[in-house]
């Protein structure tokens, strides 16, 4: 059996599928695709035309779209269940899944965490109405995924789901940002639930870091 994560080390979506690899205790290898470099291999483009990361290949079974991964890598695989059984709790799981990539992700990362600490510290230009939008928006964001998050420690349900491996990585570039860390904070249920996260094994093990600064 082979199953072959193909990604960029700095990617969150990357990180996400390297995740729920890693709680499920799937052995991977992984190959560098830097979707921002501007020469996508052609073999990539081949599997993924929409040329972003990551793709996983499964005995030659090739997939993309973090979240349509992550599904697949829980239902595939051996492991601990990474999804809830009750409907409510199952749709609880996607909507959050949903909130992410939809309204999440961009300001989270692309704003706040790229222009915020990303850029900076490569020595790129940085738009600093970008951050402040998304700082701003992240707010709206934070807060709805604060009402959504269960009591029980998790995001749903009484366990770890694929809606706190999908959350957990955006959250955790976003808090870089000391002002951002600050609106996290605001949000007592998240941030309580951002800690335990930040907690685990399998955070530590495939956390990105961040790139020689010397690099630009
Ligand atoms: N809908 C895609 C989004 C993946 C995505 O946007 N990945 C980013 C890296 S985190 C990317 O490849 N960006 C390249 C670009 O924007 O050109 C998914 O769920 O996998």
């Amino acid at each position: 059996m082979t199953v072959e994560l193909l990604g960029y080390r700095y990617s969150v979506y990357s990180w996400v599928a390297r995740l729920a690899l890693h709680e499920k205790g799937v052995d991977y290898t992984w190959s560098e695709v830097d979707p921002f470099s501007g020469d996508v291999p052609p073999h990539y483009t081949d599997l993924h035309p929409f040329n972003r990361v990551p793709t996983l290949v499964h005995d030659g079974f090739a997939v993309y779209e973090t979240g349509a991964i992550t599904r697949y890598v829980d239902e595939a695989f051996p492991g601990p269940c990474l999804q809830p059984d009750v409907p409510q709790a199952r749709a609880r799981q996607n909507q959050i899944l949903s909130v992410v990539d939809s309204y999440g992700y961009w300001p989270l990362v692309r704003q706040v965490f790229a222009h915020g600490i990303f850029r900076p510290h490569v020595g790129e230009a940085i738009d600093p109405a970008a951050l402040r939008a998304g700082l701003e928006t992240s707010e709206a964001v934070l807060s709805a995924l604060d009402r959504l998050a269960d009591e029980s420690g998790f995001l749903v349900g009484n366990g770890l789901s694929l809606a706190d491996v999908h959350l957990f990585p955006m959250v955790a570039y976003f808090a870089m940002v000391p002002d951002a860390s600050a609106i996290l904070r605001q949000r007592k249920k998240l941030a309580g639930w951002y800690d335990r996260m930040d907690a685990r094994a399998t955070v530590a093990a495939t956390r990105p870091g961040l790139p020689d600064s010397s690099v630009s």
